[in-house]
């Protein structure tokens, strides 16, 4: 098996490099050290009286493990308040007690037999761009890596992509890729993780079609046989560091010691390519949008008929490209606006090539919804 540590650097020195090579996230993990502790919320963040004020009151699920991503594997999950699961971290031992009436998959039985804490690792804290909690954490991205989700549409809303993760000593998550194509980045307040990555380059080592993902602690040869071909890049992540996991790289994480961190996905001019062909926030669009069409009626050009006949990918990534050439369509020339009209050109020429949009009808589009037909429907969405 090969095995590499993940480099740890300063910041200084991450920043030197990206600024020569933007795509350095993308070509090995980094573990960067010397700038979460300056941020505003770095000390109530790492106190769990503090998170509990503030968010106890949220739902959620906690699981064991976090999820699965190997059809062998099992799962059981309560359903909790953020503010009960840290009664239950407290006095892992009372789970049954805590927990009793709340199970949705397995019980307390399965839960002990095997032998992972609960993790929560679902609490859903932020919704839109500018939710005051990127003041507290900021920079999340620091320069010249930055990043663009504030510019795209319904980035928070279409999925998750800040986590608080509060866990105990053996909480897991498997091995698994990243939705839509996301630069990840878990930033470590309190206690110790251990991190386990694979390049994309590895995936057919490390990922079978038929089962899912390899478990790095206990490969099994017979639906992985050639695991031992892949890379494993390895480093624990201490309180004040940051590992940085590019585009489509798989992570297994590990928690070593009582552990909070913050986890964020993220988009710069890196991966505006790979989020604007991702199939995954294409289809949480279409699908929302075809449970409820009103949201794009008197709109957009497109009629119930062709709402209910189009498969939701491609749905989803019609109306997208709308709520772009409407919020691009008076020229401005801010930031936000050259970001939406770049991720605007990459589904514009992915939709000619998979034939979901011709060029000629698109820029008739454009004409079109010109005319102010499509008013940008973010609120509405939100
Ligand atoms: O910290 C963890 O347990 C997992 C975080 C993770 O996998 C992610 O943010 O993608």
């Amino acid at each position: 098996m090969h095995e590499r540590a993940i480099p740890v650097v300063p910041l200084e020195e991450l920043q030197r490099l990206a600024a020569r090579n933007p795509h350095l996230l993308h070509e090995r993990p980094w573990i960067v050290t010397g700038y979460i502790e300056e941020w505003p919320g770095y000390g109530s963040w790492q106190d769990l009286d503090f998170l509990r004020r503030r968010f106890g009151h949220l739902r959620a699920f906690a699981k064991a493990p976090n999820f699965v991503t190997n059809r062998k594997s099992r799962l059981v999950s309560v359903e909790t308040s953020f503010a009960q699961y840290l009664d239950y971290m407290r006095d892992p031992g009372r789970a049954g007690a805590i927990y009793a009436g709340c199970w949705m998959e397995g019980d307390h039985d399965e839960l002990v037999a095997l032998g992972l804490p609960l993790y929560c690792g679902t609490l859903r804290i932020v919704h839109r761009a500018d939710d005051g909690v990127f003041d507290e954490l900021a920079p999340l991205v620091p320069p010249p890596i930055g990043d663009w989700n504030h510019a795209l549409p319904y980035y928070f809303s279409l999925f998750n992509h800040f986590w608080l993760l509060v866990s105990l000593p053996g909480a897991l998550t498997p091995l698994h890729r990243d939705n839509n194509g996301t630069i990840a980045l878990i930033a470590q307040l309190q206690g110790r993780k251990r991190a386990v990555l694979y390049s994309p380059d590895d995936l057919p080592h490390i990922h079978n079609p038929d089962v899912g993902y390899l478990d790095p602690l206990d490969p099994d040869p017979a639906d992985f046989p050639t695991w031992e071909s892949a890379v494993q890049w390895t480093g624990d992540i201490e309180p004040g560091q940051v590992l940085f996991v590019g585009t489509r790289w798989a992570h297994h994480v590990r928690t070593i010691e009582t552990s909070i961190s913050v986890s964020y996905d993220f988009v710069n001019q890196t991966n505006l390519a790979a989020y604007a062909a991702s199939q995954e926030w294409a289809e949480v669009l279409g699908n929302r949008i075809k449970r409820n069409p009103d949201l794009v009626a008197g709109r957009s050009a497109l009629d119930p008929a062709e709402i209910d006949r189009s498969p939701p990918v491609a749905l989803g990534r019609r109306v997208m490209a709308q709520v772009l050439r409407s919020a691009v369509a008076g020229g401005e020339d801010s930031e936000t606006a050259r970001i939406r009209r770049l991720y605007l050109t990459h589904l514009q020429s992915l939709m000619a090539e998979t034939a979901e949009e011709p060029v000629e009808d698109a820029r008739e589009r454009v004409h079109r919804e010109r005319e102010g037909a499509a008013a940008a429907a973010l609120e509405v969405m939100r």
